[in-house]
């Protein structure tokens, strides 16, 4: 079939050729941008600045990079069904089929990727460690966090919004909530866990580098959900101690 040449032109462009190298970078470039979106900024969980995240981010790749393999392939299986002829067609038995790519390869892969996931959620676990673990109690309700260090020198203190932590060096975030079910979420520093009435979770993380990393609640909690934001601060030891220092005192709530 012929397309016509008004229809051809619209579509393809009549300007220049469809291929030339200028039309394929700038066809590309927003993908280019989108990725590169994608890849930093202060809540990009693909920007890990601490090992909990880091295995948040090898799951999610490794997921990209399977899922880009195995589209392709399906592709190319249904291109090939399509382009040849049926008496050319290599003769594969339809049970083999529906067995193999019905049942053995994606329960294959999911099963490896079960695996995958449940070991890089270790890095989250507060298992028992040798290392001196730093620990804060968080407490949602509508619409802060309030925070307290219990192992601050002079006794507990507390902060609202802002939470202080040591850099490389375990850190224990013991969260439950007052009012309803929220999610504390700093996604270059771990993954997300919920806040339950009545329930402590603990999440552990660990920041390598000092910097300010921005966290948000994820689990819509009402009209004041969005702007229940966290920021987050590592800061060397001395740093850390001084910060505290600074903060008023606090009541251990549990
Ligand atoms: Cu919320």
């Amino acid at each position: 079939m012929t397309i016509p040449t008004t229809i051809r032109n619209r579509v393809l462009g009549a300007a220049a050729p469809a291929t030339s190298p200028r039309r394929a970078l700038a066809a590309l470039s927003p993908v280019a941008a989108m990725a590169a979106g994608c890849t930093s900024g202060p809540m990009s969980a693909l920007d890990p600045a601490g090992p909990a995240a880091a295995a948040v981010a090898d799951v999610w790749w490794a997921m990209f990079w399977g899922s880009a393999v195995i589209l392709l392939a399906v592709t190319a299986l249904a291109l090939y069904a399509a382009c040849r002829r049926p008496e050319a067609r290599m003769k594969v038995s339809p049970r083999l089929l529906v067995i193999g790519g019905g049942i053995v390869f994606p329960g294959t892969v999911l099963v490896a990727l079960l695996g995958y996931g449940l070991h890089a959620g270790h890095a989250q676990l507060p298992l028992p460690t040798t290392e001196p673990v730093f620990r804060v109690d968080v407490t949602a309700n509508r619409w802060t966090w309030d925070i307290v260090y219990r192992d601050a020198e002079g006794g507990p203190v507390r902060s609202e919004n802002l939470l202080y932590l040591p850099v490389d060096r375990p850190v224990d975030v013991y969260l439950t909530t007052t009012d309803v079910i929220h999610a504390f979420w700093v996604p270059r520093l771990a993954g997300k866990i919920d806040a339950i009435p009545g329930v402590t979770n603990v999440l552990r993380l660990r920041a390598s580098r000092p910097g300010t990393f921005r966290g948000q609640c994820a689990e819509f909690c009402g009209w004041g959900h969005p702007d229940m934001v966290l920021l987050v601060e590592a800061h060397e030891a001395a740093d850390l101690m001084q910060r505290l220092a600074a903060l008023p005192p606090a009541e251990v709530r549990r």
